[in-house]
């Protein structure tokens, strides 16, 4: 027995071993005044990236997630649009497509000379504006100066984003924002699109005509496939031919859904903005009554009462998804979500379909496991996902389920630790695919360990 190693020994040289090397990640993806994703797959700056990488950068260098948020926002368009990606100059046009040039988005949009994409992704900015603010104290009265003149500088144009998803977007007419492309779920091939997908045209020509660099630097069995992508394509090129105009979307465009994922974080987001209109003397109330309403219109909308989850809509047809996706857990992020649907999404997060770690000792998968099309390694299709299990902790500490909120704390950082700093893992055996290196995963861990 004395010779068993203690415990609490063990799992502190783990936890700063995994602090160490996440640290270095997030100095390696550093490019000046935004962070990359990952340098080979990723070289230019992403929305949701941005603002995952701030809720970890705020421990080490909080001003670098305040340039990182800056960066981002100093893109956003004069409709409130903040693009999902911007893309970094000094990058060039071939390594990464699509690039700025097929684009091609109109000289208001985006920030010369940088430009961007037209497309948004979940708009999660302002709880990560949040996270860094409330833990600025920690660094000393500098610290707490300079998070609060970013708050004033970012609070109007997080309200901006939010009028642009909830207006411009509502292409439902219920208040929740309705996603165009798949790329703006953040979750891009999930099965969660499929039925949606289905009715979009794939012209397989424009891969005779584009080049797809992802295929360049990553295994093409964990990517989205070419059938996906002349859909992705498609579905750029049209919104583009409309100038990127959102009039008349549930009628014009080919793909128009209503996703848990995306308004669970829109919701989110107003309880955010209700603390951070605290803090600045503007008025929080009016950001809890949208909170509130948001809820009750992806309760009304996205529950479907038969299975007891809640699913993508397609907007255009009226039809929920049949995929159960890891994107239907995440209204537990909601803090009035009532308590009988938040005990449905735990009732099907620990279902064998995503197995919380009591049971396979790993985080969620991103796809439910017992589908007959799970597949362990392309992508959204079933690999663990850091950023979503992440999301989802967060809705069990919200919502009071504090042991399993631990459970799954202690599955992500043993994973990360054991695996590295992976873009996502195999759902079965915990290794790392995608790209090594990986910002979101290694700014969460930071978080997770703190
Ligand atoms: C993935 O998406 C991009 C397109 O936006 C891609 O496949 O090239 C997704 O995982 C997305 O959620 C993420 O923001 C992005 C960068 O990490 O990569």
């Amino acid at each position: 027995n004395l010779d068993l190693p203690d415990p609490t020994a063990v799992i502190s040289e783990m936890s700063a071993e995994l602090w160490n090397s996440a640290v270095r990640v997030l100095d390696k993806n550093w490019a000046g005044d935004h962070m990359v994703p990952s340098r080979r797959l990723y070289p230019h700056q992403w929305s949701w990236d941005a603002a995952f990488i701030a809720v970890g950068l705020c421990y080490v260098n909080p001003s670098r997630a305040w340039r990182d948020l800056r960066s981002l926002f100093e893109a956003q368009w004069p409709d409130g649009r903040v693009p999902h990606i911007v893309f970094d100059p000094h990058t060039a046009e071939g390594d990464y497509f699509p690039g700025p040039v097929f684009w091609d988005v109109p000289a208001y949009g985006g920030r010369r000379p940088r430009g961007s994409t037209a497309l948004v992704q979940p708009p999660l900015h302002a709880v990560a504006a949040w996270e860094v603010y409330r833990r600025a104290m920690s660094h000393g009265a500098a610290a707490v100066r300079e998070a609060h003149a970013a708050l004033e500088w970012l609070y109007p144009r997080l309200v901006a984003q939010q009028d642009y998803l909830t207006g411009h977007r509502d292409a439902g007419g219920a208040g929740l924002a309705s996603i165009v492309h798949p790329w703006e779920s953040g979750l891009d091939n999930s099965p969660a699109w499929d039925a949606a997908m289905s009715a979009v045209p794939a012209d397989l020509t424009l891969l005779q005509k584009y080049h797809r660099r992802d295929l360049d630097v990553a295994d093409a069995a964990h990517r989205p496939t070419d059938v996906d992508y002349a859909r992705y394509l498609g579905l750029v090129l049209s919104y583009r031919d409309g100038g990127y105009a959102d009039a008349h979307l549930a009628r014009d465009h080919d793909f128009v859904v209503e996703c848990p994922n995306f308004n669970a974080i829109l919701g989110a987001a107003e309880i955010a903005l209700a603390q951070i209109a605290g803090v600045l003397g503007a008025d929080p109330q009016v950001h809890r009554a949208r909170a509130q309403r948001i809820t009750t219109a992806i309760v009304d909308r996205l529950y479907d009462a038969r299975s007891r989850t809640f699913r993508v809509l397609d907007v255009r047809t009226g039809a929920h998804s049949p995929a159960r996706c890891i994107s239907g857990l995440v209204p537990l992020i909601l803090p009035d979500l009532p308590a009988y649907y938040a005990d449905d999404i735990m009732t099907e997060a620990r279902s064998a379909r995503f197995g919380l770690p009591q049971q396979t000792d790993l985080p969620a998968p991103s796809y439910d496991r017992t589908a007959a099309d799970f597949d362990t390694l392309r992508y959204w299709r079933g690999p663990v996902w850091i950023n979503v299990n992440w999301l989802l902790r967060r809705g069990m500490l919200q919502h009071g389920y504090r042991d399993e909120a631990e459970d799954l704390r202690t599955a992500m950082v043993r994973l990360v630790h054991r695996s590295g700093e992976y873009e996502y893992f195999h759902p079965m055996t915990g290794e790392g695919i995608g790209e090594p290196a990986f910002s979101w995963t290694a700014a969460l861990s930071l978080d997770l360990l703190a």
